[in-house]
């Protein structure tokens, strides 16, 4: 169906085990399973070699496509960042959490409300072990005050939002020395690496993360199996947002250029991940879900990513935007190599195309169209078709009637003495907030 009212499967009833009878061992090792929710970023629906990428080298993911679950309708709840991510950590919708509209910035005011039930928080009650490495984007507020050591992460290591969001121009994106592509937010204060509440790096090295990111998490799932100690561990990758940066191991390695190198990384890690569950003996007991936040960036072309043949990309609300690879894989639990069913860029998705709100809204039928060509209700739509608009706009107006807006944490707006900044007090800002890494 059309860009409104759809509605979504919601990731945490995803992540509950099957209601399989299970020998008494396993079942008590699955009781409390492992969870390793890995979040690409703006990853496209055709990026992947097991999505049918014809150059993308990606042979972890592949093997998890092939060894476990591969979804091919499966949807983020929002065409950007940090509404995805929210409705991804809490089940809810994101207007409800109030992370509307668009994103979040570096000095922004709201963050995802401290409130909201976060799925760390589920779990930590739960006695889990609680980690999350990478990109947070639900707001840093107050001295770090929306961080995710507030939202149920017993530790963190990332950046509180994207690394586009601080200027760019003089970092290094690809070792040894090929600067970052265009100059990103110059504005802001350089982007910075934290741990916990602390600002480690000021901007931080982007070709040095996801090789840190790597060592945190295999230290983690190694104390949580020393410890016997179930886990979350949330991986949320930079990659393959823009500008895309890999480190010396996958620089130049790719034939799909800057992007298949940053992809190549992303693809990389999470065959360390599974390594690291190998190593521990937690194969069996973990359940690993990979997706993304939402679709390509396509008015980045080449450099950003594909939405294979589905319609337009990030930040619109076609396939492109919202439909995302998705792949589940827990060895015994679910069975080898199911799925589950199901570039020149578009005029409608174009740089230069203002975004359109439809109403009545478009229509389509995403069996026999899922690239959205043809909307049903253009020429004369038979009388099933004008049934089902009547239906899903009922829908539509029954759900808005029920649903709570919740304050909009992202229209409160910007205060740029709220952005991280590793010298507080220093001057004059943003171009003094820079430290070298410790
Ligand atoms: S996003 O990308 O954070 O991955 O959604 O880096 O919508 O204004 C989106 N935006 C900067 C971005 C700005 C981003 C926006
Ligand atoms: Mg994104």
């Amino acid at each position: 169906m059309g860009p409104q009212g759809r509605y979504r499967p919601c990731l945490l009833l995803l992540l509950l085990p099957p209601l399989l009878p299970l020998p008494p061992v396993r079942a008590a090792a699955a009781a409390r399973p492992n969870f390793v929710l890995v979040l690409a970023d703006d990853l496209g629906f055709g990026d992947l070699g097991s999505y049918g990428h014809p150059s993308s080298a990606t042979p972890h993911l592949d093997r998890l496509a092939a060894r476990g679950l591969r979804f091919t309708d499966f949807y983020s709840s929002a065409a950007v960042c940090s509404p995805s991510r929210a409705a991804l950590l809490t089940g809810r919708l994101p207007v409800r959490s109030g992370i509307y509209p668009g994103v979040f910035g570096p000095g922004s005011r709201g963050g995802l409300p401290l409130a909201e039930v976060t799925l760390a928080e589920l779990l930590k009650a739960q006695g889990y072990a609680t980690a999350m490495v990478g990109k947070w984007h639900l707001g840093y507020g107050n001295n770090g005050s929306f961080l995710p050591v507030h939202q149920g992460f017993d530790d963190f290591l990332g950046v509180p939002y994207s690394h586009d969001q601080g200027p760019c121009q003089n970092l290094t994106c690809f070792p040894p020395d090929t600067k970052c592509f265009g100059t990103c937010d110059q504005g802001a204060v350089a982007v910075p690496l934290l741990r916990g509440r602390g600002i480690v790096q000021q901007p931080v090295s982007l070709p040095g993360l996801a090789p840190l990111y790597g060592r945190f998490c295999r230290d983690f799932i190694a104390r949580c199996a020393r410890l016997r100690r179930p886990f979350l561990l949330y991986y949320a990758s930079h990659h393959t947002h823009y500008p895309q940066f890999a480190s010396r191991e996958f620089a130049g390695t790719t034939r799909r250029g800057p992007f298949g190198d940053a992809l190549a990384e992303f693809d990389g890690a999470v065959g360390q991940l599974l390594q690291a569950l190998q190593d521990n003996g937690l194969e069996n007991s973990t359940l690993v879900f990979v997706t993304s936040d939402n679709g390509p960036s396509t008015m980045r072309m080449a450099r950003g990513g594909s939405a294979g043949h589905l319609k337009c990309g990030k930040g619109t609300t076609y396939e492109g935007g919202m439909r995302e690879p998705a792949l589940a894989y827990w060895p015994g639990r679910i069975a080898p190599g199911s799925f589950h069913s199901g570039t020149t860029p578009d005029q409608a998705c174009h740089g230069l195309t203002p975004l359109t709100p439809h109403l009545p809204p478009l229509l389509f039928d995403l069996e026999a169209d899922p690239a959205e060509n043809y909307d049903l209700l253009q020429g004369r739509p038979g009388p099933e078709v004008l049934q089902a608009l009547k239906d899903i706009t009922l829908q539509k107006v029954l759900l808005e009637q029920r649903l709570q807006f919740g304050e909009s944490q992202i229209g409160k707006g910007q205060d740029p003495a709220l952005q991280p900044c590793c010298a507080p007090s220093c001057s004059p800002k943003p171009s003094c907030c820079r430290c070298s890494p410790q």
